[in-house]
């Protein structure tokens, strides 16, 4: 046995207006919370600092990059940091990345028990638009405001398990735990806002949505035989419902433990990831079943192009 325990630390909303500070308060009493039950790692949300910015229209440089860190820890969040060394807790957690060289990155980071990253993923999948779309109910700007990842899906070494990160619509997107469980992952963490409601479709609500996100991490983690970590932003932020929905599923794909909330709220599991070690060896032993001759298509072809030649 293996065992990690895990916590998924949802966040309720963050207001515009909520300065860092008070923010990291709330991920500081998650984080105390964690270590009274038992935990060893803790999982914040996608851009857990902040408001979920990528809302907002903007077109001054300097105050989109307000919402971006151009270091971590900083000082903001060296309080968590410093938190989490004190207790032996391992973090992931999601921030807006502003690199030296100018870059805009949605990034996720993995700590060790010490406090040391160990590990960084930057986000590929960015959903919405990049202009001012005066036909959808709300903007959601991250082709604005980011760039794609640029480090691929790295798997990385930590507490004697192999941990990769997905971000928000990266969940969607079986090539992303694919890319994943070629690596041996046996732990993904992940961090999302979703809104409530499809900006584009009034008809797909909350219910809906919760059924995307739950069959998207589950079939992730039952078909590449690992745990899947998925935490929600959840609740009306400055207006703007974020769906909950925060879970932990097992390799067999099984939600084992689920947020009841929309408010900061702990959701935590024992995790084994010697659980991992069947299905790795059996239905999804890869070496033994894929045929990779007949998937050239998946990475050599981006849209649809239908047999007799015309695309959508
Ligand atoms: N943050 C994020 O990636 N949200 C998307 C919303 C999709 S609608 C533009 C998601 O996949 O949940």
């Amino acid at each position: 046995m293996r065992e990690i325990v895990v916590g998924a630390a949802q966040l309720g909303p963050i207001q515009r207006a909520e300065p860092r500070a008070a923010v990291v308060a709330r991920l500081v009493a998650l984080l105390d919370q964690a270590k009274a039950a038992g935990c060893d790692l803790v999982v914040y949300p996608e851009l857990c600092l902040t408001t979920f910015f990528p809302r907002w229209f903007m077109e001054d440089q300097a105050e989109v990059d307000a919402w971006f860190e151009r270091e971590m820890p900083n000082a903001a969040t060296q309080p968590l940091f410093d938190r989490a060394r004190e207790h032996g807790i391992a973090l992931s957690l999601g921030y807006a990345e502003l690199t030296p060289e100018g870059r805009h990155f949605n990034t996720q980071i993995l700590t060790d028990r010490a406090g040391r990253i160990v590990g960084k993923y930057r986000k590929i999948h960015l959903p919405g638009h990049p202009e001012f779309d005066p036909e959808r109910a709300f903007q959601h700007l991250e082709k604005r405001y980011f760039e794609p990842g640029d480090l691929g899906f790295p798997v990385f070494r930590n507490m004697g398990a192999w941990m990769g990160m997905l971000i928000c619509n990266d969940r969607r997107w079986p090539e992303a735990y694919r890319e994943m469980g070629l690596q041996g992952v046996e732990l993904v963490l992940l961090g999302f806002n979703t809104p409530s409601v499809n900006s584009q479709n009034a008809g797909e609500g909350p219910e809906m949505r919760r059924f995307h996100s739950d069959l998207s991490v589950q079939a992730g983690a039952y078909q590449n035989a690992t745990w899947v970590v998925s935490v929600a932003k959840a609740g009306v932020e400055d207006g703007h419902p974020l769906n909950a929905g925060t879970v932990i599923v097992d390799p067999n794909g099984v939600i084992v433990a689920r947020g009841e909330t929309e408010a900061d709220e702990l959701v935590v599991h024992p995790c084994d990831m010697d659980a991992t070690v069947f299905g790795k060896a059996t239905i999804f032993d890869f070496k033994r079943h894929r045929r990779i001759e007949h998937y050239t298509r998946i990475a050599s072809q981006t849209g649809v192009i239908r047999p007799d030649g015309t695309e959508r």
